[in-house]
Formats: C-alpha cells, structure tokens, sequence
C-alpha cells in the first residue's frame, strides 16, 4: 500500500519560495504577491493516477499524471514552460522530474506525522512548504 495523499490540504509553512520563484524568473512584482499566499492543494489519488490543483486567491494550477508515465506538463499561469515530466515512487515518496529549459527541476511530495510536506527544487534552491489536512473536505 502506497501513501493516501487524497484530501484538502492547507499551507501552514513555506521556506524559500521567493528564492524558488526567483530561480524560475518570475518578476518582482509578481514574486511578492505570490509569496503572500496560502495556496491549498486537493489531491484525487486513484491508485497511481493523481490530479493536484492548487488552489489561491490570485492563480490556480492543475495538473494531471499518471505515475510513472512521462508527460507534457504546461506551466501556464506560472512559469509558462513547458516540460517534459515523470513522477515516480521512491519508497513512500512521489517524486516529480520536470524535464526542460530550468535544471534540475522538480518536486517531491510525502506524508508525514499526518501532514503533507512539498519540497520543490529548481537550479540551486529548494523551497520547502507543509500542509494540514482539511478534516472532513
Ligand atoms: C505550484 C509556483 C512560481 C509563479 C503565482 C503563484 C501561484 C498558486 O507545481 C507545483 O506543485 C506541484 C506539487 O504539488 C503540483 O503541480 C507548485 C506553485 C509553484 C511557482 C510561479 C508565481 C505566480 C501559486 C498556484
């Protein structure tokens, strides 16, 4: 049995996003707002079929994979870059490589003391965000 990451989940900390966003040439202006949010993440988890939105008051992403199936991942409304993107199992962690113009670029996702931890990396900077289940959404 893999980890259940179904759920609502709400940001309660977020390290080094600015440094992230500033990694993926996002623009000042558009960095500080970002950096203001307190996105929410809903997860449908079917066996290794997922479906991630997150969620703002200013912009929302979707994306839709199939572990361990490659495909074309369009960061529009973010970055606006399109890669080529796989994620996989390793151990009790879904692990995101978003291949493209950005090196080393990915993210990776797990379940821990019943929170959901993100770790998203491009270039040299890692962003660290922690999320708490929303009971009963
Ligand atoms: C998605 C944002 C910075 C642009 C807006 C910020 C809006 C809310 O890819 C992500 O998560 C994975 C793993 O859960 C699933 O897609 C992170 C947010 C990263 C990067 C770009 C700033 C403008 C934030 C959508």
């Amino acid at each position: 049995m893999s980890t259940d990451f179904n759920g609502t989940w709400n940001m309660v900390s977020n390290d080094n996003f600015e440094a992230y966003m500033a990694a993926l040439d996002i623009d000042f202006p558009t960095r500080k707002i970002a950096n203001l949010l307190k996105p929410q993440k809903v997860i449908e988890q079917k066996g290794d079929s997922f479906i991630v939105k997150t969620l703002s008051t200013f912009r929302n992403y979707r994306v839709q994979f199939t572990v361990g199936e490659e495909f074309e991942e369009d960061t529009k409304g973010l970055d606006n870059r399109k890669c080529k993107s796989l994620v996989t199992w390793v151990s009790n962690k879904l692990v995101c490589v978003q291949k493209g113009e950005k090196e080393n670029r990915g993210w990776t996702h797990w379940v821990e003391d019943g929170d959901l931890h993100l770790e998203l990396h491009c270039s040299d900077q890692v962003c660290k965000q922690v999320y708490r289940k929303v009971p009963g959404a």
